[in-house]
């Protein structure tokens, strides 16, 4: 059953990294062939390269990545690409420039970047007394300013609206704990200024119970939503709890063009979960965890970065149409 054919509005990517989907398969989201397409060990002293943060920049592509080190270590590395799938990513980690008390670095970790207006602004798990989120910008991934962090501690997962929703900034984040966080819903915040937040809407939880059960510990934002025809299409992150610990998946979501805080539709089942040997083995095995999507007007096509086994970096794709199909036909 085909459902009418979406849109995405924005940008044009032409030369936006793509593979058709294999024959035969059922799935919303078909992994790259030649996944993972960032190692471990991508950058002189990195233990691991994983949940990414990736934007079209000039004739190419540039994105912030999380490596820890061999200290093991959590912070933000610049990298650049011509074709969006072999990164060269840079040995030294960002500098922000800023006022001291924020830019002293605890940790930074799980990076998402946005571009709006005339700059590329960026939201990260940020280490001040606890996690919080991070906030910055550049204009060409070399000088990086730091702004004040979004809200008080324990925050993970902050995504920015990549356009002013009626006249203010938004953004969707994920309160949480000090620790691994055995809860967490999403909610949306809106700011005048990038300084100060509020106006705090609840958007969407885990769903406890059996009927959906790949998301029933805990869910976050993952990359910066996707403006379409029908309102902001949202990838984010579902947990579930098991005796191995817990496992990370993907699904979607529609939220309203103009009141994003209300969820208009959301698929019971996963979009991408782990399966192949690099997201079930790792540091952390059995994690899928999207950071960043690039996303072509044109074609309707989505390829999205996510990290493996909090290991090495996968590149996926699918379109508009996939997901908003899946959405409809298996709604939760
Ligand atoms: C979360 C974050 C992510 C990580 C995930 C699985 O709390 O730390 O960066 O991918 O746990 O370990």
């Amino acid at each position: 059953m085909q459902f009418l054919l979406n849109k995405i509005k924005g940008t044009k990517i032409k030369n936006l990294p793509w593979q058709p989907k294999p024959e035969g398969s059922t799935a919303p989201v078909w992994r790259y062939g030649g996944n993972p397409i960032i190692r471990c060990d991508a950058t002189p002293t990195s233990n691991s390269v994983f949940n990414s943060a990736v934007v079209p920049f000039g004739d190419g592509f540039a994105g912030l990545f999380r490596c820890d080190s061999r200290a093991v270590s959590m912070d933000l590395y610049p990298g650049f690409s011509r074709d969006g799938i072999h990164w060269d990513i840079r040995p030294d980690p960002v500098r922000f420039e800023g006022d001291p008390e924020v830019t002293r670095r605890e940790y930074r970790y799980d990076p998402r970047v946005c571009f709006l207006g005339d700059r590329y602004y960026i939201t990260w798990c940020n280490g001040y007394h606890g996690p919080t989120i991070g906030l910055g910008y550049t204009f060409d991934f070399k000088t990086f300013n730091q702004m004040e962090n979004a809200f008080l501690p324990y925050n993970r997962n902050g995504v920015l609206f990549p356009k002013k929703i009626h006249g203010y900034y938004a953004m969707l984040s994920r309160p949480s704990d000090t620790g691994h966080t055995p809860f967490g819903d999403i909610f949306y915040s809106v700011s005048p200024d990038l300084t100060f937040w509020g106006k705090h809407r609840f958007v969407m939880g885990a769903v406890h119970g059996d009927r959906s059960a790949w998301q029933s510990t805990k869910i976050g934002p993952g990359p910066v939503p996707i403006e379409t025809d029908e309102g902001w299409l949202l990838i984010y992150h579902g947990v579930i709890t098991t005796c191995n610990g817990f496992v990370y998946r993907m699904g979607c979501a529609l939220l309203d063009a103009d009141e994003p805080w209300k969820v208009r539709l959301r698929s019971r089942f996963y979009i991408l979960g782990p399966r192949e040997e690099y997201e079930r083995a790792g540091d952390v095995p059995n994690v899928t965890f999207p950071c960043a999507a690039l996303t072509d007007s044109a074609t309707g096509r989505i390829a999205i970065y996510y990290g493996c086994a909090d290991t090495v970096t996968g590149l996926a794709f699918t379109t508009i149409g996939e997901l908003m199909n899946y959405m409809k036909r298996y709604p939760l």
